[in-house]
C-alpha cells in the first residue's frame, strides 16, 4: 500500500502518519524529518536555510532524498509518504518512481484544518521554524505550490479529504476508515 499524506502546515500529516504507520505496519517517509535529521551534513544546512525562512526546498534536493529512502528494504512492503509531494513537478517525480517499481499509488489523505487552529498548534510546538513570520510564509508557500495537488490527486479518483479539526484519537479513527474502505474496494 502507498499512502500520500496531503495538508497545511501543522495539520497533523507527522502525527497521523506515526499512527496509520503503526496500524499498518509499513514504511514511513517523512521529508520534513529526514531533512531535520541531516542538519549537520552539507545537504541538511543547505536545506535548513530554505526551511528556517519557511520556504520549501527545492525539489532536486527532496526528489534526490526520497529515491534513496524509497530504495531501502522496508519500503517493499509499502510506505507513507509524509509531507512528499509538495508541488506538482515532486508529484509528477512520485509517480515516476512507483511506476517504474510497479507501485502505483492507492490513496492521497488531505487533512482539512481551518487555518486558525493550525497557527494555534504551531506557535504551541515552537520549533524553529514556528514563528509567526515563518508560520505566515509557510502558509503562502502552501497555498501556491502543495493546493493544486489536490486537484491533481482528485482528478485521479484517489484523493480523500479528511476533517483534521478534532483530537488525535478521533482525526486517526476518520482515517483509519477511509483507509479500511480502500483495502476493501481494492480486494474485490
Ligand atoms: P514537515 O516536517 O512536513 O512539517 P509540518 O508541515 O510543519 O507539520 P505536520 O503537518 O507534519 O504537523 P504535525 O503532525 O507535526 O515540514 C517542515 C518543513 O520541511 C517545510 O516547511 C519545508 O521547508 C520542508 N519540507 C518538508 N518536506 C518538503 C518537501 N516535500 N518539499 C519541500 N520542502 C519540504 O503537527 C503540528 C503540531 O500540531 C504538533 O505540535 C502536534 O502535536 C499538534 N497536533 C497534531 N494533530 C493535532 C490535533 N488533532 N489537535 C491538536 N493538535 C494537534
Amino acid at each position: 500500500m502507498r499512502i500520500v499524506f496531503l495538508g497545511p502546515p501543522g495539520a497533523g500529516k507527522g502525527t497521523q502518519a506515526q499512527r496509520l504507520k503503526d496500524y499498518l505496519g509499513i514504511a514511513h517517509l517523512s521529508t520534513g524529518e529526514i531533512l531535520r535529521d541531516a542538519q549537520d551534513t552539507p545537504l541538511g544546512q543547505a536545506a535548513g536555510r530554505y526551511m528556517l525562512a519557511g520556504q520549501l526546498v527545492p525539489d532536486d534536493i527532496v526528489v534526490g532524498i526520497v529515491v534513496e529512502r524509497l530504495s531501502e528494504k522496508d519500503c517493499e512492503r509499502g510506505c507513507l509518504f509524509d509531507g512528499f509531494p509538495r508541488t506538482v513537478p515532486q508529484a509528477e517525480a512520485l509517480d515516476r518512481m512507483l511506476a517504474e517499481r510497479g507501485m502505483p499509488l492507492k490513496l492521497v489523505l488531505a487533512i482539512d484544518v481551518p487555518e486558525s487552529d493550525l497557527i494555534a498548534r504551531l506557535s504551541e510546538r515552537g520549533r524553529p521554524d514556528d514563528d509567526p513570520s515563518t508560520i505566515a510564509e509557510r502558509f503562502r508557500q502552501y497555498t501556491a505550490l502543495t493546493q493544486p495537488l489536490i486537484d491533481y490527486y482528485r482528478g485521479r479518483g484517489i484523493l480523500r479529504q479528511i476533517d483534521g479539526a478534532a483530537a488525535p484519537n478521533e482525526v486517526f479513527e476518520r482515517i483509519r476508515n477511509a483507509v479500511d474502505s480502500t483495502v476493501s474496494s481494492n480486494s474485490h
